[in-house]
C-alpha cells in the first residue's frame, strides 16, 4: 500500500485568507488558523497536512525578492520531510512568484503548487475551497512511489498549469489565469486527468535540489506603444544600474524602425545592457527577422524571448543576473529553455 503523502501548506496571504476590515471596508489578510477553521474538509483528505505561515500574511501586491527567498527557504528546509508543497498566494502576482520559484528551485523533483482564490474562504460563493483541496490532492499524487508533478505548478479553477507559463488574465472571473503557450498539465473534472506528455521530465542525472536565493532586481519592463518618445526610452535606458530590459514589442516581436530608436538600443547593448524581445500579445511567439520591423533588432543582438511570458522573462533575468552568469553567455542561456518556460 502506498504511504500517505506528507504535504506542507505555505500560507503567504492573498484574498483566500482575507476578511473585511469593518472600519475601511477593504479586504486585508488575516491569520492562518482562521483560514484552516473555514475548511474542515481538509481533515478528510488522505494525506498528512502540515502548515507554516508568513508571520504577517501579505496582499500579493507587496510581493518582493525577500519573500521569494523566504518561500524557497521554507521549501528547502522541509524538502526531505515532505512529498509536496502547496503555496497559498494572492492571485495578483502569483504568476510572477510561480515563475520566480521555478528558476530558484533547480532540479526540483517534487510538486510545488501555487493556488489562491478570487473570493475569501469565508465567502458563501468562494472558489477557495475547490482550489485549495484539489491543489493538495495534486500535490499528493504519486505513481510508483514518485510524485507525478515534479515542477512548479499553478492551480486555479479546475486547471493545473506550468507556473512559469501562466499569466493573470481576469480580475473578475473565477477563471483568472491562462497559459496561452502551453496546455494544462492536469484538468479537474469528475476525475483528475493528467496530461503526461506536457509534464516536465526530470533530467536523468537525478541531481539534488539546488536552491538559488540570489535574484537581482536591476531589471525593467518597457512596453512599446505608438508614439513612444525618444525622451521616455532614453530615461528608461538611463536607469541607474539597469542590467536587463524586457522590451514588450508588437506581434511577432516587431518594433519601430526609426533610427533614433534603433540607435538608442544598439548603444545600450554595446554598453552591456541585455535587451530581451518579448511580445505584448498574450499568446504566440516572437519570430526575430520574420518582418522587416524585427530584422534590425536581431542584427543589434536583442535577445530572442520566443514565446516566454513577461513574468517568466523578468524572473529568469533576475535569476540569471543573480547567478553572475557572464555577459557573453547571458544571451545563449536566456534563449535556452531551463524549466520549460519557452519552446
Ligand atoms: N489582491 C489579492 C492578492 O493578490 C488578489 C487575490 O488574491 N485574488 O493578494
Amino acid at each position: 500500500m502506498q504511504k500517505k503523502a506528507n504535504i506542507l501548506l505555505i500560507y503567504t496571504g492573498g484574498t483566500i485568507g482575507m476578511v473585511k476590515d469593518y472600519e475601511t471596508g477593504a479586504l486585508k489578510a488575516f491569520n492562518f488558523e482562521e483560514l484552516l477553521r473555514h475548511i474542515p474538509e481538509l481533515t478528510q483528505l488522505d494525506c498528512n497536512i502540515q502548515s507554516v505561515s508568513f508571520d504577517t500574511p501579505i496582499d500579493s501586491s507587496n510581493m518582493n525578492l525577500e519573500y521569494w527567498a523566504e518561500i524557497v527557504t521554507i521549501i528547502k528546509s522541509n524538502y526531505e520531510k515532505h512529498d509536496g508543497f502547496v503555496v497559498l498566494h494572492g492571485s495578483d502576482t502569483m504568476s510572477y512568484s510561480a515563475s520566480a520559484l521555478s528558476f530558484m528551485l533547480e532540479n526540483l523533483s517534487k510538486p510545488v503548487i501555487f493556488t489562491g482564490s478570487q473570493l475569501p474562504i469565508g465567502d458563501l460563493r468562494t472558489d477557495a475551497k475547490e482550489n485549495l483541496i484539489t491543489s493538495i490532492q495534486i500535490a499528493s499524487l504519486q505513481e510508483n512511489g514518485r510524485p507525478v508533478i515534479q515542477e512548479v505548478g499553478l492551480y486555479f479553477e479546475y486547471k493545473l498549469y506550468r507556473g512559469n507559463r501562466t499569466t493573470k488574465i481576469n480580475a473578475e472571473h473565477f477563471e483568472a489565469f491562462n497559459s496561452p503557450n502551453h496546455p494544462p498539465l492536469i484538468e479537474s473534472g469528475v476525475n483528475l486527468k493528467v496530461h503526461y506528455p506536457y509534464l516536465l521530465q526530470l533530467s536523468k542525472n537525478k541531481s539534488k535540489l539546488n536552491v538559488h536565493k540570489k535574484m537581482d532586481e536591476n531589471v525593467a519592463i518597457l512596453k512599446l506603444f505608438p508614439g513612444i518618445s525618444e525622451s521616455l526610452v532614453t530615461a528608461v535606458l538611463r536607469t541607474p544600474n539597469l542590467k536587463v530590459l524586457i522590451l514588450e514589442t508588437y506581434g511577432a516581436g516587431n518594433a519601430p524602425t526609426e533610427i533614433w530608436f534603433i540607435d538608442l538600443l544598439e548603444n545600450a547593448i554595446k554598453n552591456g545592457l541585455h535587451i530581451i524581445n518579448v511580445t505584448q500579445c498574450s499568446g504566440g511567439s516572437v519570430i526575430m527577422g520574420h518582418y522587416e520591423t524585427s530584422k534590425k533588432l536581431s542584427q543589434i543582438q536583442l535577445i530572442d524571448g520566443k514565446d516566454i511570458t513577461t513574468e517568466a522573462a523578468l524572473t529568469k533575468a533576475m535569476y540569471l543576473l543573480g547567478s553572475n552568469i557572464s555577459g557573453t553567455l547571458f544571451k545563449t542561456v536566456f534563449e535556452t529553455s531551463l524549466r520549460g518556460e519557452m519552446h
